[in-house]
């Protein structure tokens, strides 16, 4: 189906790191009262409210979703609402009600209103300890030692059940750490890599939650943004695998990210003092192979280190010279 057959779009965990640029752009594609932007407990930001409808849903709660989506003619939803990796290993029932019972809302939802397409980001968090960590395949083992991680597979494995059985257009993919310089994200455990730019930019000094020496893949959020887009314009004719796409824009160590930072701010100092996350990202791939959302759908990142060190920055240190940050 085209992307002409999209008309209504929700999306949930709009006032998130990931929703609130993904809806803003959304907006400008589709029209700003075509894309509903949903949240639940973060105030909406000013531009949030000014570009489009905005409405509290809780997605634990099907009729609040349902009220939104008949009260929309919602045909298209993005399900962003979710509790991260490190918030979900401190509260893993509160992470296993929101990531299951809310996606597992959504598809119903969507089954019933017999909606033209779903899109719900999994995470580089599907992979454990016994997954190979380098260049890490797109068809792998997939045994995660984290509550959140665990909700990543199991809504991969719901989202394809609904696909096979119902014939939902679920798409999905396996994000990495996403960099981004609007919303800060909230209780992940690459939150490290977002955190270093704030605090290089405010106080030249920053303490890193993992040691020098973790490598993570990671994304700039232009990339992530249309990766998500890119997945759900795709041609269903040339797309295979639907649900759990890998993909990657780049991977560094946390000192390799803090040297990037110290060639725009020298006088920036970075100390490391891991705490339970370390065990976390220590469980997760170095690098990711996504071959195969390049051969389905033509995925490319186009930023790599360097030049979203360059940008995040550039956008920061205007903000924080305007007192925005
Ligand atoms: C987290 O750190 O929990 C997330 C993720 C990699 O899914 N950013």
């Amino acid at each position: 189906m085209s992307t002409k057959n999209m008309k209504r779009i929700l999306v949930t965990g709009a006032t998130g790191q990931i929703g609130s640029e993904l809806t803003v752009e959304l907006r400008k594609k589709y029209g700003g009262e075509n894309v509903i932007a949903a949240g639940h407990r973060r105030k909406p930001s000013e531009k949030l409210l000014s570009t489009g409808p905005f409405e509290y849903v809780d997605v634990t709660q099907k009729d609040s979703v349902e009220k939104v989506v008949e009260k929309y003619d919602i045909d298209t939803i993005y399900h962003l609402a979710a509790v991260l990796s490190a918030v979900g290993e401190q509260k893993p029932q509160l992470a296993w009600n929101v990531n299951m019972n809310g996606l597992y809302n959504i598809l119903e939802v969507a089954r019933e209103h017999n909606m033209i397409r779903v899109f719900w980001p999994s995470s580089i968090a599907v992979f454990g300890p016994e997954t190979p960590r380098v260049k890490t395949p797109q068809d792998t083992v997939l045994i995660p030692t984290t509550m959140y991680g665990v909700t990543k597979v199991a809504g991969e494995l719901l989202c394809n059940y609904y696909f096979i059985r119902f014939g939902l257009d679920v798409r999905c993919v396996r994000y990495p750490g996403i960099i981004s310089s609007e919303t800060p994200p909230g209780g992940g455990t690459t939150d490290y890599a977002v955190e270093m730019f704030y605090e290089a930019i405010k106080k030249k000094r920053y303490t890193c939650f993992v040691r020098e020496d973790t490598v993570l893949p990671m994304m700039y959020m232009p990339d992530c943004i249309k990766a998500a887009i890119d997945l759900m314009e795709a041609d269903p004719s040339k797309i295979k695998h639907h649900v759990g796409y890998n993909v990657t824009g780049m991977s560094f160590s946390a000192g390799e990210l803090a040297a990037e930072i110290k060639k725009h701010i020298p006088e920036f100092e970075c100390e490391y003092k891991p705490d339970f996350r370390q065990k976390i990202a220590d469980s997760w791939p170095m690098s990711i192979d996504d071959s195969v959302a390049r051969e389905e759908w033509g995925w490319k990142p186009d930023y790599d280190l360097a030049s979203m060190t360059k940008d995040m920055i550039e956008k920061l240190t205007r903000r924080f010279a305007e007192g925005r940050l």
